[in-house]
C-alpha cells in the first residue's frame, strides 16, 4: 500500500491512508515554497487511531515472540536506510537544515533508534529472587516485563525522526502500539515511516500517526484519550505540562523529555581550538534548534578575549545558503512563527545592553531564499546573569559569552537555570572534569565533546528539563510494566 501523491500528508491509521475534512500548508522554511497539505486529524479520526492502536494489541503483535518484534524491528532500519535519499529529502525539506547534517544524523540515527531497542530487549534479563517462606518451604520470584499497551508518542520538530523514532524504536521493541503525533511544522519522515511500516510486514493498528497541532487539536485530543496508556513527549516545557494535567486523568505515567538552558564551560587549561570547534557546534549546530546546545557559554577569564574572537571567526566562517548546495552548513530556522520568536531576542539582548559580537539580525540571502526563517548566528557579551537572552531557552542559533575566574564560581552559575538538561566543559585536568561531570546538575554532561551519544546510556533532564530518562535499559522501564510473579514451592 502506497501513498501516490508525495505532496499529500494523511493520516494512517490501522494501515490505510485517512484524510480528514480539514488540511494545512506544510512549508519549506529555507524560500517559504508550499510542500504540500497536511491533513488534520480531528476527535473522530485520533479515536480512530486509538484505537487500532488497542485492537493491534490483540492481534498477531501481541502474540508476536520478542525475537520475532526484534527481527522485525531491524528490517524497519533497513527499510529507512534503503530509503535513504527519501528520508533525507523529506527532513530537509521540512526543516531546512543542510544536507550534511540530515545525511549524517538524523536518517541515520532514526534507523539505529530501532537497532538498539531491537537488541535491547532480546538481552535484558528481569530479576530473580529465592525466598523461605514462614512455613519453612520455599517461594522463587521472578521478575516479567509486559508492554504497557498503547503509547501516545507526541513530537517536536527539530529532530524530526530522530526524536520521534527515540520513543517508538524502544515502545514497539517493547511489543506496544503507538499513536504518533508529529509536529505540525514537520509530518514528511513520521509518514514516509508508515510506508516502511507497510513494506516491512507491521501488522496495521502498530504503528498509528495523526497530523495536527497542540490544544483544541489532534495532540490534546490524543493525550485525553483515556484508551492511551502511558504518553512519551519531547517538546517545551510548558507544553509538557499541560500534557501531564491531561496525562492526570486516568492516572497515565508520562516520560518529558522537556526544554533547557545548557550551560557550556571552558577552562583555560583546555584544547583552544577543540574547545572552540566544539563550542561552535553546542552553540550552531541545526541552527541552534537543539534542546542539548548551548546559549550560556562561561570561558575562564585568561583566554576570554582570545575564545569570544575564535568563536566569532567560525560563526562568521558558516555557508548559509540552499540545503542541498555543496558546502551548506547553516540552514534557516524552523518557520517564519519561530524566527519571530528568536528576533524578538536579539532585540531584547541589545535593549538589555549586550555588546553583538556578530550577527544580530537577518542575513542578505539570494533571491531564492529570501523569504525563508533565516537569522543570522549571533553572539552576545556583556550581560548580567539576570538578562533575559541568559536566563530563557532561545531555540535560536545565538549564545552569550561571560567571564568567570573559579572552578565553584563557575558551578554555581552554570547551575543556577530553572532547567538541567545538558552542559558541555572543555578542560585537560581529568580531576576538573570528574568534579565538574558531578557537581553539574544535569541529565547529561558532556567533558570535551558535545551530542556524542551512545545509545544504551541514560538520556532526560532534571527539574524544568523533564521526568524520567530513556535510552537503553532505561527506556524499558517506562515502555514495559514489571510484574513479580511468586511462586510457592
Ligand atoms: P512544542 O512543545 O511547542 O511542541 C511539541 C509537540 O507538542 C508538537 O507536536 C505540538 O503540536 C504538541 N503540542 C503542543 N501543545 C500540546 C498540547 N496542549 N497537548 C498535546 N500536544 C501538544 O515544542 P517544539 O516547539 O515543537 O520543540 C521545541 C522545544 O522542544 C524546545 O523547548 C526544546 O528544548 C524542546 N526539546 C527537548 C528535547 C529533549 O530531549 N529534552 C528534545 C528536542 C526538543
Ligand atoms: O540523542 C538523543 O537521543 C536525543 N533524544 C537528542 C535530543 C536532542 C534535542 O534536540
Amino acid at each position: 500500500m502506497s501513498r501516490t501523491e508525495r505532496d499529500k500528508f494523511p493520516n494512517f491509521i490501522n494501515g490505510k491512508w485517512v484524510e480528514s475534512d480539514r488540511y494545512f500548508e506544510n512549508r519549506n522554511p529555507a524560500n517559504n515554497a508550499l510542500i504540500g497539505t497536511i491533513s488534520e486529524a480531528g476527535q473522530a479520526e485520533v479515536d480512530a487511531a486509538v484505537q487500532a492502536a488497542r485492537d493491534a494489541l490483540n492481534g498477531p503483535w501481541g502474540k508476536m515472540s520478542t525475537a520475532k518484534r526484534s527481527e522485525m524491528m531491524h528490517a524497519v532500519a533497513d527499510g529507512i536506510m534503503a530509503r535513504f535519499d527519501e528520508f533525507v529529502a523529506a527532513e530537509i525539506a521540512d526543516t531546512g537544515k543542510p544536507y550534511s547534517l540530515a545525511s549524517h544524523l538524523d536518517i541515520p540515527r532514526g534507523a539505529a533508534n530501532f537497532k538498539i531497542f531491537a537488541d535491547v530487549v532480546k538481552n535484558v534479563p528481569t530479576e530473580s529472587f529465592d525466598m523461605v517462606t514462614p512455613d519453612g518451604g520455599q517461594a522463587l520470584n521472578y521478575g516479567v516485563r509486559g508492554p504497557k499497551g498503547v503509547i501516545a508518542v507526541i513530537c517536536p520538530w527539530n529532530l524530526p525522526l530522530l526524536l520521534m523514532t527515540w520513543k517508538v524504536g524502544p515502545a514497539l521493541a517493547c511489543g506496544n502500539t503507538v499513536v504518533v503525533k508529529p509536529s505540525e511544522e514537520t509530518p514528511a519522515t513520521a509518514t514516509l515511516l508508515a510506508e516502511v511500516m507497510n513494506e516491512v510486514g507491521v501488522p496495521p493498528g502498530v504503528y498509528n500517526v495523526v497530523h495536527g497541532f497542540g490544544k483544541d487539536s489532534a495532540g490534546e485530543f490524543l493525550t485525553r484519550n483515556q484508551h492511551v496508556n502511558a504518553i512519551t513527549f519531547t517538546g517545551e516545557t510548558g507544553t509538557g505540562e499541560a500534557i501531564m494535567a491531561a496525562a492526570a486523568k486516568g492516572v497515565r505515567p508520562v516520560s518529558m523529555e522537556l526544554g533547557g538552558k545548557n550551560p557550556g564551560v571552558v577552562f583555560a587549561d583546555a584544547d583552544f581550538d577543540k574547545a572552540v570547534a566544539g563550542i561552535a557546534r553546542a552553540a550552531f549546530d541545526n541552527s541552534g534548534q537543539v534542546c542539548l546546545g548551548t546559549e550560556r557559554v562561561y570561558v575562564q577569564r585568561s583566554i576570554f578575549d582570545n575564545f569570544v574572537a575564535a568563536l566569532k571567526a567560525k560563526a562568521e566562517s558558516f555557508k548559509l545558503g540552499d540545503p542541498l548546495a555543496d558546502g551548506t552548513n547553516f540552514g534557516p530556522l524552523v518557520s517564519q512563527e519561530h524566527r519571530r520568536k528568536v528576533l524578538s531576542y536579539y532585540q531584547k539582548a541589545v535593549e538589555e545592553g549586550a555588546s553583538v559580537v556578530t550577527g544580530g539580525g537577518i542575513p542578505v540571502l539570494d533571491d531564492a531564499l529570501k523569504d525563508g526563517a533565516w537569522v543570522q548566528p549571533t553572539i552576545w557579551t556583556g550581560l548580567p546573569e539576570s538578562a533575559a537572552v541568559v536566563r530563557e531557552e532561545i531555540f535560536g542559533p545565538c549564545c552569550h559569552i561571560a567571564p568567570f575566574d573559579t572552578e565553584d564560581e563557575v558551578i554555581a552559575l552554570a547551575n543556577d537555570t530553572p532547567y538541567g538538561l545538558a552542559a558541555t566543559v572543555w578542560t585537560s585536568d581529568v580531576g576538573t572534569a570528574h568534579r565538574m561531570g558531578r557537581a553539574l546538575n544535569v541529565g547529561i554532561c558532556w567533558i570535551n565533546s558535545w551530542f556524542l551519544r551512545d545509545l544504551r546510556t541514560a538520556f532526560g533532564g532534571s527539574k524544568h528539563s523533564g521526568i524520567g530518562r530513556e535510552g537503553g535499559v532505561h527506556s524499558l522501564e517506562f515502555y514495559t510494566e514489571l510484574k513479580n510473579v511468586c511462586v510457592k514451592l
